[in-house]
Parts: C-alpha cells; structure tokens; sequence
C-alpha cells in the first residue's frame, strides 16, 4: 500500500474508532435535575390539589413518573441539598442544619458523573458556602439569593443581573445547554430555582394572577394542637407570626404598618429599580389602602392574611413552571428528549395554611413530603405512579446507577431506577428522618423519628422528651396523636423496634445528636 494511502487507513481506523467510543460514551443519558425551594406538591396541579395550574411540570407527570410519597431526611433547605448530593443522612454528611459548614471535600454525585465522562453545571440556589465542587461550571446565587436583580456567584466572582431570579435562572440553565457545555459529553445539569422561597415576591407579570380568587384554608387550619405538645410551641402560624410588612407587603411609605425593622419594606424592595418599584406600588398600594381603611381582625384577618400569602406564592410558582416549559422545549427541540432524564423536586415540601402553618421542618406530612416527577421516556411508561417510599437519599445512586457508575457502599440511599419501572419487590419499608436546627426561628423542636408506609413515629426531645405516632390512614391530617392509645400498644411497639433497626442501619445515635446539639449552641454562642 503507498505511504499516504497507509496513513488515510490508519485516520480513518482512529477516527471510526473515537467515533464509536464518543457513541457509546453517549448512551449515558443526559440529567437534567430540577429542584424549587419550598415548592409543596399540593401547590402542583399533578397532584391533584387543585389550588393552581402548572401545565409544564405536569407534562414530566403525564410523560413519565409522578412518586406520590416522595420524602427528604431532614426538612430544611441547606441540609436537604447535602443530602441529595452525597447520598448521606446529614449525620454523616455532616451538614445538619442551616449554619453549620458544609464539607465539599467529600464524594458527591456530580464529582462521580464528571469523573465519568459528563460536563456537568449548577445553576441557581445552591445554599451551600464554597465554589461548588464537581461542576465544570457554576452560576449559583449567594446564600439565600434576591428575587430582583440578584447576585450571581459565576466560577467564583460575584455580578449582579437585572431583572427577576427566577426568569434569570432559567436564562442561564438555557445559556450553558446551548452554548457552554461540552456537546460530545452527556450532561449533567442542576438547574435549582430559588423561588417559592420567603418572602415570596411574584414576577411582575404575575401580579395579578389569582386576583379573581377567594381560597379557601385546609381543614386544619385552625389546629388547636391538642396531645402534640411540641407542635403547640411553633413559631410558624400563618395568623400570629407571618409578618404584614415582610411577608405580606403591607408597607406604606410612611411605615404606619410597621413590621419589624428588618422586614422593613427597604429589605424586600430595595434592589428594585424605579421602573421595577412603580409596578410593585401600582399594585400594592391600594390593597395597602384597603387594608388600612378595613381595619379586619380575627378570622376575617386570618382569611386574608391566608389569601394573601397563598396567591404570592402561587405566582412565584407560577415563574418557575415557565421555565420548566421552556427548558423542556429546548430539550425538545434540540432532539435531547429521549435520552434525557428530567427530575422536578423540592429541597422540602412547605405548609400552605395545614395547622395554620407556613414554613416547613417539622416531619409531619406537608414538609416531610416533597413533589418528585421523573420522565426518562427510554425507560419510564408515560402516566406511571410510584406508591413506594423514596427519599432525597436515592438521587445520587439513582443518577449513578443510570449513569452506569458503580454505586460506593457508603453511599445510603437506594436507586429508584427499578421502581419506576414497576419492579417494587425487595424495597424499603421504612424511612428515617432528623432534623436539627432549634432553639431558632419558627420554634421547630430537634426531632427524628421513622415513617412506614402506614405509621410515623417521632420522638422530640432537648427541652422537652416527647412521643407522637400518627396512623395515616385513619388520620392523614396528623391530628391525632395515638401515642399512648391502648389500641395502638402493638403498633407502638413494632414501630420502636423499626426505629432502632434504622438508627442502627444508618448509624445515628442519641450520643450524635448530643454532639451536634453541643456544636450548635456553642456556634450560637459565637454568634451572639
Ligand atoms: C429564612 C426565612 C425562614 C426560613 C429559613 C430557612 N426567614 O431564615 O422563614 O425558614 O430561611 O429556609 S427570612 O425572614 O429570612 O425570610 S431554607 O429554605 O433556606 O431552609
Ligand atoms: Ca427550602
């Protein structure tokens, strides 16, 4: 064979082969992991709650699988997320609560998949201190985030965008599919939303979204938390502690309405602009007006306050969904569909008017609980229905596990891969939960406890020592605690040995919780 004649066979071998190496590197799927901030599955229409209408979150419903007892380990937003990305309870991640530090230096999943061929990005609210590690990009918003011309922290350096979060969030999710991420690698994107997070400020387009509406408050709303003594010392009561000012925009520029001085109206609008500010005014100058003149007490103020914070939240979601729409549109269009996993989750569920509440932390059901929707249409039937218990414990080695990474040991959560394919033999029966963070805001008392797919059992303790167990079938509303019901002696019992064998399973400990209890006063203390 002529010299130049060799070289063209031995190009056109190295490059059939690179080809079919770059093929097969592609049949790892695509994950798009979407989650909101205290986005609860009653406030998503696929649910079947009927309070709003989300057409595009849906769509992963109805395209594939809808969990309808999806749970986290620990109901609070920054501790979530370190559980979703290491596959650790948060006493082993270490992550327990809002303040303490968390760890990047530890495994998590997008470390895993980047080392695995995917060019992977995080975009939006990660809550979490640090460059975020196992991410070739990162756009994510500093702490909590702002709804209106927030700063983003980009590889590193901080720059203020103009315009609302929620929009701006999506835009950048686009912006890195189209144009930044590797187009030969599969990808893994976090696209996390910060909305419908306090104090829920609507795009101003969505204003007046709901206007025409009277909603109408959850049976429990007026819960007089009889037998639930820890419940009873919350601090989240949508009549007593939501804030006119800061929560429900009851400002006037006079401050007559007051609020307390943090929640001023300068802290929720002033990273406004004058064009911004005006339509905010135009719209809720008069209902401050009215507010004024109707000078409404007990259950007619209670009704309002509930209206009023009910449809701000709605219209925050109300963005969030949009964007959902247009990134599956883009997936859609760009022919990524099939091959792509979309998830749609919460870090939490959230309260919307259930014992009179908004906020989350406690392990009753409402923020226990969080909205999951998966489609991967090369494996998930169209309109599938998860009853089996899951936990933001299983995304990491559910990723890994499509991804066709071996799973470490340490790892504790499970793959759901096989459950949204109809094989629930062998799962989990019973699920565990912590959470950490009191004395502080809302007066949620350190709680864990277990939860089967009929029975919870918690304990409370630190300043108080207390038992609840719950049956969800007869009382879903957690009104009822039958802790010490002599019919209930059995269950009870079967319920404590459950609870050790899981605290045993995944190594918690009362001697854990008096360390972390340990830590977090003495940071408390730094603090003050
Ligand atoms: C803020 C909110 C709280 C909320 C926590 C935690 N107060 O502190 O209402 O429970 O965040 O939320 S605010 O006055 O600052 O809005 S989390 O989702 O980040 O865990
Ligand atoms: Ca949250």
């Amino acid at each position: 064979m002529p010299k130049n004649l060799v070289h063209l066979f031995i190009l056109v071998v190295l490059f059939t082969s690179c080809n079919r190496a770059e093929q097969s590197e592609n049949k790892q799927p695509n994950i798009l992991f979407i989650m909101s901030d205290d986005h609860a599955y009653q406030a998503i229409s696929a649910y079947g709650h009927q309070l709003n209408h989300t057409p595009n979150i849906d769509r992963l419903a109805s395209e594939g699988a809808i969990f309808k007892r999806a749970y986290v380990t620990n109901s609070i937003c920054a501790p979530s997320r370190a559980v979703m990305l290491t596959g650790k309870h948060s006493f082993v991640n270490g992550k327990v609560d809002n303040m303490q530090p968390f760890d990047w230096e530890q495994d998590n999943f997008a470390k895993q998949l980047q080392k695995a061929g995917y060019t992977t990005a995080m975009i939006g609210k990660i809550h979490l201190h640090g460059l975020p590690q196992g991410f070739d990009y990162s756009n994510v918003l500093p702490g909590q985030g702002q709804y209106y011309n927030p700063d983003f922290i980009e590889n590193g350096v901080k720059k203020q965008y103009h315009g609302y979060c929620t929009t701006i969030t999506t835009e950048l999710a686009l912006d890195w599919l189209q144009n930044k991420r590797q187009k030969d690698k599969p990808f893994l994107l976090l696209y996390h939303q910060k909305a419908p997070h306090r104090s829920w400020m609507p795009e101003l387009k969505y204003f007046e979204l709901f206007d025409d509406k009277e909603f109408a408050p959850p049976a429990n709303f007026y819960d007089d938390f009889k037998g639930r003594r820890a419940a009873a010392t919350h601090e989240m009561g949508i009549r007593e502690h939501m804030d006119l000012a800061y929560d429900l925009k009851m400002f006037d520029k006079e401050g007559e309405l007051g609020g307390h001085l943090r929640q001023s109206a300068g802290w929720v609008t002033n990273r406004m602009d004058s064009v911004q500010r005006a339509q905010w005014d135009d719209y809720y100058d008069p209902i401050i007006e009215d507010f004024k003149q109707h000078k409404m007490e007990g259950e007619e103020l209670a009704l309002w306050k509930y209206n009023r914070y009910i449809k701000d939240y709605l219209r925050c979601i109300q963005s969030v969904d949009d964007g959902v729409g247009e990134v599956l549109d883009y997936l859609k269009a760009a022919g990524l569909e099939e091959n792509t996993i979309v998830v749609y989750t919460s870090d939490q569920g959230f309260y919307l008017g259930e014992h009179g509440w908004f906020d989350k932390r406690f392990m009753y059901e409402e923020s226990f609980r969080t909205p999951l929707l998966v489609r991967y249409p090369k494996e998930i039937k169209a309109g599938t229905t998860v009853n089996k218990l899951v936990q933001n414990l299983d995304f990491a080695p559910t990723f890994l596990d499509y991804a066709g990474v071996t799973v470490s040991d340490d790892i504790q959560g499970e793959s759901f891969r096989k459950l949204v394919t109809g094989d629930d033999s062998n799962w989990r029966d019973a699920i565990y939960y912590t959470y950490y963070e009191y004395p502080a805001e809302h007066h949620v008392k350190r709680h864990y406890g277990i939860c089967t797919e009929r029975y919870k059992l918690i304990h409370f303790y630190y300043d108080i020592d207390e038992w609840e167990l719950y049956d969800l079938h007869n009382d879903p509303g957690e009104m009822n605690n039958v802790y010490d019901q002599a019919d209930y002696t059995d269950v009870q019992q079967m319920m404590h040995v459950k609870l050790e064998e899981l605290r045993k399973q995944y190594g918690d400990s009362d001697e854990l919780n008096q360390m972390h209890l340990d830590r977090y006063l003495q940071k408390r203390q730094v603090r003050k």
